[in-house]
């Protein structure tokens, strides 16, 4: 048998076997007239026209005769060509197993949904229209830098020779390939299980076969360990994405990390961050914001509210922070009948993002769910990467010249374009929750 007709016959199969209510349609190119056609095929209940300009036409049978292989491969009397009438997917559709388990990723106008499919519809991730690397810092516990789903999407320090103990490109940072470890002042990146988790929703390599995909399918995830230590460390991890970012750009590319986000899921519950015992926070954003870096972080897992309670980081006053609350697949803030919660700040919490029972990467090649203001965070964070991935020249241009400035104007776009939920009005800033989909479109249409 000839290939076509072996395809054809295994189109058939499917045909009957999966696809039985489109068993009995053909879409047929008509070169006779619509009459003569049905004269010569009785099997043709009816023919519904599709495109008449083009002589397109649905053929409806009686009965199943009408998927023959003849018809399948092209041949009908009075026909210049047939087709089957294949189901169309949206491109924005990733193969990944467990996408089915990512609620967040739900069909556009499903609750709780940050409606990626109209954002992934013009860009699943990657470099800019300038052809510039995005980078996402993820300062953490860690990243499993092997994991199969985020190996790809390693942000990987080009100018640096691995395992030579030599700082090769001159960044103060001897052998920083993936990142940096501000614990322990050296290169060491452990596979810690929530750092792995928050860097999967944020790029997850996706449409891989494997595990799940991030708000970015491809991106640059730089890892550095300086979470759940003390102040200084903290700084110090920033202070690593900082350099990379400044040397990106007095080198023009040549070296550094085109960093335009950092990511924290970790604070201090009920701190005032805008006293003086905490400004060193504040300044720190200001700086990498001088750089265009955005900041998104999340607040505590507690069920206050922060204009009152206070909390660092999302109470400090810094424009280039986006404090991120945790909503579930309901659209609601999220709650748990055992005491765990979300906090909300009418004026220190801007947005909420999906945070409850979040699928995404583990250390060891596994994936599994997670929830926690933690969790919301990393979808803001995808989404500016996101946004830099699909930004029109004129953002693309205006960013690099004024970067300080155009970086509020990204984080305006994410906050004008959230999704308004009666559960988050006079709770946040926005009143409202990531919605992906607009974003990324705003920012293509700069
Ligand atoms: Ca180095
Ligand atoms: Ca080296
Ligand atoms: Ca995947």
């Amino acid at each position: 048998m000839s290939n076509a007709v072996i395809r054809a016959l295994v189109s058939l199969l499917l045909a009957v076997t999966s696809f039985t209510t489109l068993s009995s349609e053909l879409i047929v190119k008509l070169t006779v007239s619509p009459q003569e056609f049905l004269d010569e095929h009785p099997e043709v209940k009816e023919l519904q026209p599709i495109a008449k300009d083009l002589n397109l036409y649905l053929a409806v049978s009686h009965e199943r005769a009408v998927l023959d292989v003849n018809q399948k491969s092209g041949t009908m009397d009075g026909a210049k060509y047939t087709m089957a009438n294949d189901i169309v997917t949206k491109r924005s559709q990733p193969n990944d197993p467990k996408f089915r388990n990512q609620w967040a990723f739900g069909r556009s106008g499903s609750k709780g949904s940050i409606n990626p499919q109209d954002a992934w519809a013009i860009s699943t991730g990657g470099v800019n229209i300038l052809g510039q690397e995005v980078v996402a810092a993820v300062i953490d516990g860690g990243v499993d830098v092997n994991h199969p789903d985020l190996a790809g999407n390693m942000w990987v320090n080009q100018a640096e020779i691995p395992n030579n103990n030599i700082d090769d490109d001159g960044n103060g940072y001897v052998d920083d390939i993936h990142g940096w470890n501000a614990k322990s002042g050296n290169n060491y990146i452990p596979a810690d299980n929530h750092g792995t988790h928050v860097a999967g929703i944020i790029g997850a390599v996706g449409n891989n076969g494997t595990g799940v995909t991030g708000v970015n399918w491809n991106t640059k995830i730089m890892a550095i360990n300086g979470a759940s230590t003390n102040t200084a460390q903290v700084l110090r991890a920033y202070n690593y994405v900082l350099k990379q970012k400044k040397l990106w750009i007095e080198t023009k590319g040549a070296k550094g990390a085109n960093v335009v986000v950092t990511n924290s899921s970790f604070g201090i519950d009920g701190a005032n961050c805008n006293s003086s015992r905490y400004q060193a926070w504040n300044d720190m954003y200001n700086e990498m914001g001088k750089y265009g870096i955005i900041s998104a972080v999340a607040t505590a897992n507690r069920k206050y509210d922060i204009d009152v309670k206070g909390d660092v980081p999302t109470g400090c006053t810094s424009p280039y922070i986006i404090s991120v609350t945790n909503t579930d697949d309901r659209d609601r803030l999220y709650s748990s009948f055992w005491g765990g919660g979300a906090a909300w700040g009418k004026k220190g919490v801007d947005i909420g993002a999906p945070g409850t029972e979040i699928y995404s990467t583990l250390p060891g090649r596994a994936t599994g769910p997670n929830t926690g203001t933690s969790m919301a965070t990393p979808y803001i964070a995808g989404a500016v990467a996101l946004m830099h991935s699909s930004a029109s020249v004129d953002f693309a241009v205006n960013f690099d010249e004024d970067p300080a400035k155009y970086a509020l104007d990204l984080k305006k776009i994410i906050l004008d374009t959230a999704k308004q939920l009666s559960s988050l009005k006079n709770k946040t800033v926005t009143g409202g929750r990531l919605d992906l989909g607009k974003a990324v479109t705003e920012i293509n249409q700069y």
